[in-house]
């Protein structure tokens, strides 16, 4: 409580407030202001402090607030209801558990930190706090599981559109990765809950860098961040909000009118290559020229003998 307060009163001024202003405000001894300051600097806020001066908010670019965010998708009219921990091992765990347990579509699960993301096919997802997104939402589709390639092509055309609209030139890579100048800025792992062949629940996480500047060993040649790209920091709240409103915009034209109404958007994205690619799918290797995708999300490649392989699922090697 006292540490919204103090936050408040950081944010209503443009220059240092000093801690004895904050206690009398407040009611609270210098001391509980300290402490509510370390709070806030645990939770990414950047605040200097210098002696006899007090206290400035000097950049909220790394913090994600649940509620402005809320508020602004309420205001735009996407109804999403935002779930926000500081930490958690993956969001794509909590969220397939409140889909199991009924919770609502369109619910989204949020975090600052996860001790455990993953990836596809059991991969770990890195996403250090405070500096990236990893938002998993809930859907309740109707739809076959069989449709289950094309929701996610639908996830990284809505993702591509969002970060366009915040003037960066992302590329897919089939099926699922997100490129800025060649490199991984985010991933989308689809999972569902369902009877028969029918989806009762699809869960899409999504991870995207935003502020990361120092990645893992094993990661720094082929991720990349917004912030990275740009030059400078990018706000997680702003790039949340691209990505929910688009992710909600697309998902329904889908479940309207089809993949085929989202395809176009996911060709104007799409890396072309006019070189040859190897694509692994489990463990098999299929080398040949790449020629589209079809309506149901399936890679065409043309090998060197003239035969058209439609892969389902797998990876393109390098790039
Ligand atoms: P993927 O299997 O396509 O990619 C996983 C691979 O990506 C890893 O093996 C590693 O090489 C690389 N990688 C790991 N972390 C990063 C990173 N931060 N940036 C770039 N490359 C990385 C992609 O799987 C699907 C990722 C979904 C992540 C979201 S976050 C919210 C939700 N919660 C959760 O646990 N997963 C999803």
């Amino acid at each position: 409580m006292g540490a919204e307060e103090t936050l408040k009163l950081l944010r209503q001024s443009s220059t240092y407030v000093s801690g004895e202003k904050i206690s009398s405000s407040l009611k609270l001894s210098r001391t509980a202001v300290w402490k509510h300051i370390q709070s806030l600097r645990a939770m990414g806020y950047d605040i200097k402090a210098v002696r006899n001066r007090g206290y400035l908010l000097v950049d909220e670019t790394a913090v994600l607030s649940p509620d402005k965010l809320q508020a602004r998708l309420d205001e735009a009219g996407v109804p999403v209801t935002i779930d926000h921990t500081p930490s958690l091992p993956s969001t794509q765990t909590k969220a397939m558990r409140l889909a199991a347990e009924g919770a609502p579509a369109y619910t989204v699960v949020s975090a600052d930190e996860q001790t455990g993301g993953r990836g596809r096919l059991g991969r770990p997802w890195s996403t250090p706090f405070g500096t990236a997104l990893a938002i998993s939402i809930i859907f309740r589709p109707e739809m076959d599981m069989r449709e289950a390639p094309t929701a996610t092509l639908t996830a990284a055309a809505a993702v591509a559109e969002a970060l366009e609209e915040m003037n960066f030139r992302p590329q897919i890579k089939w099926p699922n990765d997100i490129l800025l100048n060649g490199k991984k800025v985010c991933g989308i792992l689809t999972e569902m809950q369902g009877e028969a062949s029918r989806v009762s629940s699809l869960v899409m996480g999504i991870g995207i860098n935003v502020n990361t500047e120092q990645f893992p060993e094993q990661l720094q040649e082929i991720a990349t961040s917004l912030a990275i790209v740009r030059g400078a920091p990018v706000s997680r709240e702003e790039t949340a909000f691209h990505l929910l409103a688009e992710l909600y915009e697309r998902m329904i034209q889908f479940q309207l009118d089809g993949f085929q109404a989202v395809r176009p958007l996911w060709g104007k994205h799409a890396l072309s290559y006019t070189k040859p690619v190897t694509v692994v799918q489990n463990r098999q290797r299929v080398t040949g020229i790449m020629k589209g995708i079809e309506t149901d999300g399936t890679l065409l490649l043309e090998a060197e003998d003239g035969t058209v392989h439609s892969i389902v699922s797998g990876d393109i090697e390098g790039i």
